[in-house]
C-alpha cells in the first residue's frame, strides 16, 4: 500500500519463461498488494515459472493478443480490489525498481495515469532500441502530440500505471485485442480529461526484450495516426468509436481462468 491505496502489479506475458524471475525479482514488494500474470496460451513455460515464484497466474486458453491479455490483466486487478495498477513487461526490458516511484504520482492524487518515459533523457538508443524504431517513435509521437494537442514524450512504453477510476470507466472492453490496445488506451485517457504524468526510465533491447517485427510495427504505427486522427474528428463533433459513442467498459462478470491464485 502506498498512502492506504491498494498496489498491483499486472504483466501481459507472452512466451516470457527467460525473464520473468529476473524481473519478479527487481519487484520491491513492500509496496506491492498484488502481483499478477496473465498467460496469453505461451508455448513455453511462463506459467509454471509463475506458479513457482507464487504470482497470482491467470491463463488464456486460446491466443487472445496483446490488448486480449491487459484487459484480463485489469478485470482481475479490479477484482482484487487494485487502487493503482501498474503494467509491467515481463520481459526485462524495464527496471521494475520505478514502481514505486510511479505508484507513488497516483497514491498521493496527483496524477491519474503515469507512463514511464524511454524517451525522456537520453536513454533508448544507449539501451539499444533499433535505430528504426526510435525514429518512428519519434515522428509518431510529434504526430500524435500535435494532432491531440498534448505533450508526451512517447505514447508507446510498456510500464505504465493507471487509477482504478480509469480502468473502472473508459471503454476499454471496445478497444482492440492487439497492440493498439496502448495507444487507444492513452487517447482515451487524455480525451476524458485525466492527467497523465511522466516518469524517465532506461530500457534494454535483447533477443528476449524484443520480439515485435518490422511488419507488425508498420501496422501498428499505420493504427496509430488513426487513432490520433479519429480523437481529433471526435473533439470536432463527429461520431467516433471508441470515443464519443457509448462504449462497454471491462465486463468484470467474465470468468478469468486461475492457473494459481494467491490471496
Ligand atoms: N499476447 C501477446 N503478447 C505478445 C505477443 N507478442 C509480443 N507480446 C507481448 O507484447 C509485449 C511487447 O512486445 P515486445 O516484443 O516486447 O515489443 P518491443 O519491446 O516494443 O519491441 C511483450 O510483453 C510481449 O510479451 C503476442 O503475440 N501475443
Ligand atoms: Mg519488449
Amino acid at each position: 500500500m502506498i498512502n492506504s491505496k491498494k498496489v498491483a502489479v499486472i504483466m501481459p506475458a507472452y512466451n516470457a519463461e527467460k525473464t520473468l524471475e529476473k524481473t519478479y525479482n527487481e519487484i520491491y514488494q513492500n509496496f506491492v498488494d498484488e502481483i499478477i500474470l496473465v498467460d496469453d496460451f505461451s508455448s513455453d513455460e511462463t506459467k509454471d515459472i509463475a506458479k513457482r515464484l507464487n504470482i497470482t497466474t491467470i491463463v488464456h486458453e486460446r491466443n487472445k493478443g496483446y490488448g486480449g491479455n491487459q484487459k484480463s490483466c485489469y478485470r482481475a486487478a479490479l477484482k482484487a480490489g487494485a487502487d493503482i495498477v501498474i503494467m509491467l513487461h515481463p520481459d526485462y526490458q524495464y527496471t521494475p525498481k520505478l514502481i514505486p516511484a510511479i505508484a507513488s504520482m497516483m497514491a498521493f492524487g496527483e496524477y491519474d495515469a503515469v507512463i514511464a518515459s524511454r524517451m525522456l533523457g537520453n536513454s533508448a538508443l544507449k539501451g539499444g532500441m533499433p535505430l528504426y524504431k526510435y525514429i518512428s517513435n519519434r515522428f509518431l509521437t510529434e504526430f500524435e502530440n500535435i494532432v491531440i494537442g498534448e505533450k508526451l514524450s512517447e505514447y508507446h512504453t510498456g510500464f505504465r500505471g493507471f487509477t482504478r477510476k480509469i480502468l473502472e470507466t473508459l471503454p476499454l472492453e471496445d478497444c482492440s485485442d492487439d497492440f493498439i490496445f496502448d495507444n487507444q488506451m492513452l487517447a482515451l485517457i487524455l480525451y476524458n480529461g485525466f492527467k497523465i504524468g511522466e516518469i524517465s526510465c532506461p530500457t534494454k533491447y535483447f533477443a528476449e526484450a524484443s520480439s515485435i517485427n518490422f511488419s507488425r510495427s508498420c501496422k501498428y504505427g499505420l493504427e496509430v495516426l488513426l487513432v490520433s486522427l479519429k480523437y481529433r474528428l471526435a473533439k470536432m463533433g463527429f461520431q467516433m468509436a471508441l470515443f464519443n459513442k457509448q462504449g462497454r467498459v471491462l465486463n468484470l462478470e467474465k470468468e478469468l481462468n486461475y492457473y494459481n491464485k494467491c490471496r
